[in-house]
């Protein structure tokens, strides 16, 4: 059989399925191109004098990378012009992106972290694009206002991550498909239909440097898969940490495993470290779509009601059976 190219599968989705609209699958490949471009960026690294922060501070009070600038430009520019979106919001703006007005507009959000795991891009370590769909409410002006919607209402959600190969992970809500950038080509190809996350675990990814700030849940948790065979788990378990949540999600999505940004007391004040909007919705949308977990150690994610944009929240997600056990331990 020919490839299953992204275009081929949208269009199919659209036309055979009418899983999507055409302005949703007009989005999708829209912002597959602005992905390709932005692993091209990154591809040229020092050539292009694309490494290195950009001098500026984000509405996070981060530093941001050049190439967070970079990336969240080309995501703007590719997506504002084709008629498809009512409005866009970016990590590395505080507020959503108007559509001018000499272009149409259209029903969807977009909501993206251009370049998340950005801290890893000058040591040459995998990043990524994190991105979410929702629909605009209907006589709703796309202000902050229209996007604080549960994540359960996004209508698609994917990633791509710059590794030894750029890929592209989506889900329309219909499982969980994972595409492969063709360099020659320059189009993704279909590599893994209906993706699935092994249930059970030996495997767990967590920023260890943190433990002394850990609630006891998650202290307990840790410990006992610190004990290993001896402990009362009766098993030993590995730790993968990479600081890119892209990286860390796609490899619980290729292998299994349990992904924690608990909330501790360093950044209780702030709700978490991770971005609602733009980091845990659509991930756990991606892993809940490949029958894995996702919670802020209380609440489903997805159900949570985001009040502001940049909000914050605690992050477990990953093995079903893992999750839930780290869930019951905040229960007991
Ligand atoms: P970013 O969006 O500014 O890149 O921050 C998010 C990143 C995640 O990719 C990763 O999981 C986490 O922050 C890393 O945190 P830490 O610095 O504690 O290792
Ligand atoms: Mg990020």
């Amino acid at each position: 059989m020919a490839q299953m190219t992204l275009s081929r599968f949208l269009i199919e989705e659209q036309r055979d399925k009418n899983v999507i609209s055409h302005d949703l699958r007009l989005l999708i490949e829209v912002v597959s191109r602005a992905c390709k471009a932005i692993s091209i960026a990154i591809g040229k690294g020092s050539l292009a004098g694309v490494l290195g922060s950009a001098g500026s501070d984000n509405i996070q009070g981060e530093v941001q990378k050049k190439l967070d600038v970079i990336s969240n430009e080309i995501l703007l520019d590719a997506n504002e012009w084709g008629g498809h979106l009512a409005g866009m919001a970016s990590e590395e703006m505080e507020l959503p992106h108007v559509i001018p007005n000499r272009y149409p507009k259209g029903e969807y959000l977009l909501l993206f972290d251009p370049l998340d795991g950005s801290s890893n891009i000058d040591v040459n370590v995998s990043v990524g694009t994190i991105f979410s769909v929702l629909q605009c409410p209907e006589g709703m002006e796309p202000g902050e206002q229209a996007f604080l919607q549960p994540g359960a209402r996004q209508v698609c959600a994917g990633y791509a991550v710059y590794g030894p190969t750029t890929l592209l992970v989506l889900t329309l809500g219909d499982g969980v498909n994972v595409f492969t950038l063709d360099r020659e080509y320059g189009r993704f190809v279909m590599t893994q239909e209906n993706v699935r996350i092994p249930e059970d675990t030996r495997e767990f990814a967590i920023n260890a440097s943190n433990a002394r700030y850990w609630e006891p849940p998650v202290k307990r948790y840790v410990d006992e898969m610190l004990a290993g065979k001896d402990g009362p788990r009766g098993e030993d378990f590995n730790m993968r940490w990479v600081a890119s949540m892209v990286a860390d999600v796609h490899r619980i999505l290729s292998r299994g495993g349990i992904f924690m940004y608990p909330i501790d007391s360093k950044t209780r004040a702030q709700g978490g470290k991770l971005r609602i909007m733009y980091e845990a919705n659509p991930m756990a949308f991606i892993v809940e779509q490949a029958g894995g977990a996702a919670t802020d150690g209380r609440r489903r994610i997805l159900d949570i009601q985001p009040e502001k944009l940049h909000q914050r929240v605690p992050v477990i997600l990953g093995s079903k059976n893992e999750v839930e056990r780290l869930a019951s331990y905040h229960a007991a």
